[in-house]
């Protein structure tokens, strides 16, 4: 349902853009608003698979420990989530995909409890020909069929952090649609790679789609969603595909050679409703950041020439030269002039953390786009 009221709180924003002033913002603050997730070191798997091996996980707690720790040496307080965010999961996401995600541990160690010390990995995939409406009774084959991956490990406390997540994404969308200028989701585990009803990429629920999908419930009549993180947001720009209300945009490593490789082509642009309304800018792996640079001129063109009323950008930090697992080169610096670039387009703005596995430099990354954002 459309709400008037709410509606008018963002006419004064476009009104403002167009006149090319920065002072229609309410709630504009030299500190960026940030939501937290007070779970997160509950989700704090040990392992992946790399070459058949198992190594410890790139995605790891100090990550988010690091950006916090930047917060607040650079005076940015960190706010709790006071939002649930349950009715918006189940607008972006499948109730039987919720159900088996909220108790997945628990059916894991319902099959032995030794299984607490034990995580839990998919070994088949319902992948063509075969029948993904039926959930089988078996546990690990549940766990296949909600999984795009055998990436994406499961700890006790994973549930809790995702959904911890969520209502951080959903907080920081609150606040925007009440008049804020920007809020920052600072969570993990990531959400970008997390579909309708998967699982991926060491995402479970899809934070990114919270935050628009909170937008558009609340007064924006168009939401433009920029994914910036390395690896192409499939999960995302599967959730949106067919919808011409979020715009998806995303420069990423070409799916040819990077993961998520089933998704990210150039020549998948939207379909029925949303068709011309899905943006992909797959690069080269080893990709200057000039060339990036102009990769994100052309994104911020199609955000412009889309009038959105609020932007969410899906943070990604990972294409940072000292990434261990990707292969752009954007500097620090390059971070600050990304966040400047982005406050150019005028849009109140959500940002949501997704990658970055440099995680002693993910705090200084993170935090050079929001003070260059004008945080
Ligand atoms: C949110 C996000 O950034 N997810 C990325 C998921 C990537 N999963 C595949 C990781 C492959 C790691 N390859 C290790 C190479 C070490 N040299
Ligand atoms: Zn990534």
């Amino acid at each position: 349902m459309f709400d008037p009221c709410i509606t008018h709180q963002f006419e004064p924003l476009r009104i403002c853009v167009r006149r090319g002033f920065f002072l229609g913002f309410a709630g504009y603050s030299a500190r960026m608003l940030t939501f937290h997730n007070p779970l997160h070191t509950g989700h704090a798997p040990a392992h992946e698979f790399f070459r058949g091996e198992r190594v410890p996980c790139f995605e790891m707690p100090a990550r988010v420990d690091y950006v916090e720790e930047t917060l607040r040496a650079r005076g940015h307080a960190l706010t709790a989530p006071d939002v649930d965010s349950a009715p918006v999961l189940a607008q972006v996401h499948a109730p039987r995909y919720l159900a088996f995600l909220q108790t997945a541990w628990q059916q894991w160690l319902a099959l032995d409890p030794a299984n607490a010390a034990v995580q839990p990995f998919p070994s088949v995939w319902p992948v063509r020909t075969l029948r993904s409406d039926v959930e089988p009774d078996n546990f690990v084959a549940r766990l296949g069929l909600y999984s795009m991956d055998n990436g994406t490990p499961m700890a006790a406390g994973t549930w809790a952090a995702a959904k911890a997540g969520a209502d951080a994404a959903a907080s920081a969308a609150a606040r925007v649609a009440q008049g804020a200028r920007a809020a920052f989701c600072c969570t993990r585990p990531p959400g970008h790679h997390a579909g309708a009803d998967f699982m991926g990429g060491y995402c479970f629920l899809n934070n990114a789609a919270v935050a628009a999908q909170w937008l558009r419930n609340h007064g924006a009549q168009r939401v433009a969603l920029l994914d910036v993180d390395y690896h192409h947001g499939n999960g995302t720009q599967s959730i949106f595909y067919d919808r011409a209300d979020v715009l998806f945009a995303s420069i990423h490593g070409d799916p040819r050679t990077e993961y998520p490789f089933y998704l990210g082509h150039a020549d998948e642009t939207g379909a029925g409703e949303g068709a011309g309304f899905n943006l992909n800018l797959p690069l080269p792996a080893g990709t200057s950041a000039a060339r990036w640079f102009e990769a994100l001129e052309q994104a911020c063109a199609r955000i412009a020439s889309y009038r959105a009323d609020a932007l969410v950008v899906s943070l990604g930090l990972d294409a940072f030269e000292g990434d261990p697992i990707s292969r752009f080169a954007l500097t620090s610096e390059d971070f600050t002039r990304l966040g400047g670039r982005l406050a150019r387009l005028g849009l109140r703005t959500v940002f949501v953390l997704e990658g970055g596995y440099a995680a002693a430099e993910l705090g200084t990354n993170a935090v050079n786009v929001l003070e260059g954002f004008g945080a």
